[in-house]
């Protein structure tokens, strides 16, 4: 069925979809106005049923790091469909990816798969309530680790953006095992453990947090984490959803040495495809059923299609300086953005890591969730619309963080720098 355009499709939508959107940040309610529907996108390109062409800055939300659409992932879907488009039957495909992870995670040396980030963060929450027979968990302010109830806690992402961390529905008895901390703040985490110490099941976090806009760790912060939870018994999990193989093969616990003793993965591990994943220490994974008392299970995790998708983009980013190239490109869009800014004298801060990147307007350094909300929210959401109108598409939200692919160019990144100065003209 083919609709006339965005705003009449948009309507129809919000009839029968509670806010048109079958998830909260896609609504641009953060930066008012309503959302354009997609008709196609194909390697750094999305185009709309309204005819406009953009360059996109989220790549899905993560999953699309080779860009969209790429031959090799189609190709191989394409040929698994052809078997069967899922089993509840234990499948090559599946033992391939866990292979793959644990080989590219030296942290992990087992590894379920599920079907979202959400399941993943969740079932490794509960896994180590189970495993350390304890109620409460530690988690840091603006941190997203999807909408469990008990991580829907000060989260960040599209809780954050419609200014509702805490969610409704979260029973108070739920919320009250969550023990919420400023991140970059180790006194804060020091007194945690003084007060609740052997009540801890687990401390999680995004070890670069990416859903309060882009936050990196104090030097040290993260092996200071890792050194109080080893010393109270407590399970350190690192949420790698967005960092892991984004980053690097072992994501951000390579980049800084630390190991986790739960990693949970997602978004470029299944292509596009839904695909959620969560692994660590044997001796913790084991306490999963069928083997132990923790259930956890799902009717599509380990899906013939996510796998092969998953595996056939993982292939593609073992080719020889898949992650260089991306760091260079996200290098030059970086160097580009901050000549532009410094010489027109607009305050501002760019957190970037490899293909991943972030622009604050503030001059406070970007520490935590309080420094990230001292930026000009209103200058931002003038940005959003002057690039959208240039054909440049960033995230609807100042609390996300931009995604570069294999797809983008230097011409693509020209075409947006010339793109941000005509846009900072105009607002
Ligand atoms: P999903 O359940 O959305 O697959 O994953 C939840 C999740 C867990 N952990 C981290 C670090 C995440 O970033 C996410 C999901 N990321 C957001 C983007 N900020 C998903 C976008 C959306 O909610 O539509």
């Amino acid at each position: 069925m083919r609709y006339p355009n965005s705003a009449t499709l948009f309507e129809i939508a919000k009839s029968v979809i509670p806010g048109g959107v079958n998830s909260p940040v896609r609504a641009f309610r953060n930066v008012g106005g309503d959302p354009f529907f997609v008709r196609r996108a194909k390697g750094s390109r999305i185009e709309d049923i309204d005819g406009n062409s953009y360059i996109d800055y989220i790549g899905t939300w993560g999953p699309a790091i080779l860009g969209h659409a790429p031959i090799a992932v189609i190709d191989a879907v394409h040929q698994a469909a052809k078997n069967g488009l899922s089993f509840g039957i234990p499948n090559e495909h599946e033992v391939e990816m866990a292979q793959m992870i644990c080989s590219w995670v030296p942290s992990v040396e087992k590894v379920r798969m599920t079907n979202s980030g959400t399941e993943a963060t969740m079932s490794a929450i509960r896994l180590a309530r189970g495993y350390t027979r304890r109620d409460k968990i530690i988690k840091f302010d603006g941190c997203y680790h999807g909408h469990s109830d008990s991580l829907l806690v000060a989260a960040g992402s599209g809780a954050l953006t419609f200014g509702e961390p805490d969610s409704a529905g979260v029973p108070a008895s739920f919320a009250a095992e969550t023990i919420v901390l400023p991140f970059n703040d180790p006194a804060a985490v020091e007194a945690a453990f003084a007060r609740w110490g052997e009540q801890i099941a687990a401390l999680i976090l995004e070890p670069y947090p990416a859903n309060a806009g882009l936050i990196l760790p104090l030097p040290g912060y993260l092996s200071f984490l890792r050194e109080i939870t080893e010393r109270h018994g407590c399970v350190l999990i690192f949420d790698e959803v967005m960092t892991g193989f984004r980053l690097g093969k072992a994501g951000v616990q390579g980049l800084e040495c630390v190991t986790p003793d739960l990693s949970c993965f997602g978004k470029v591990i299944g292509g596009g495809l839904p695909v959620g994943a969560f692994g660590g220490k044997a001796e913790i994974m084991d306490w999963l059923a069928p083997l132990g008392p923790v259930y956890q299970a799902g009717t599509l995790s380990g899906n013939p299609l996510a796998m092969v998708a998953g595996l056939t983009q993982l292939h593609e980013l073992e080719k020889t300086g898949a992650y260089e190239k991306l760091d260079q490109i996200g290098a030059y869009l970086q160097g580009g953005i901050e000549i532009i800014l410094t010489e027109k004298g607009i305050p501002h801060r760019l957190n970037r890591v490899g293909s991943m990147f972030c622009l604050f307007f503030t001059d406070q350094e970007i520490i935590n969730l309080e420094s990230v909300k001292t930026q000009d929210m209103s200058m931002f959401r003038k940005l959003f619309w002057a690039l959208l109108d240039r054909g440049v598409y960033i995230a609807p939200s100042p609390y996300e963080t931009g995604f570069l692919s294999l797809a983008h160019s230097r011409e693509d990144i020209d075409f947006t720098l010339e793109a941000l100065e005509q846009a900072l003209a105009e607002i």
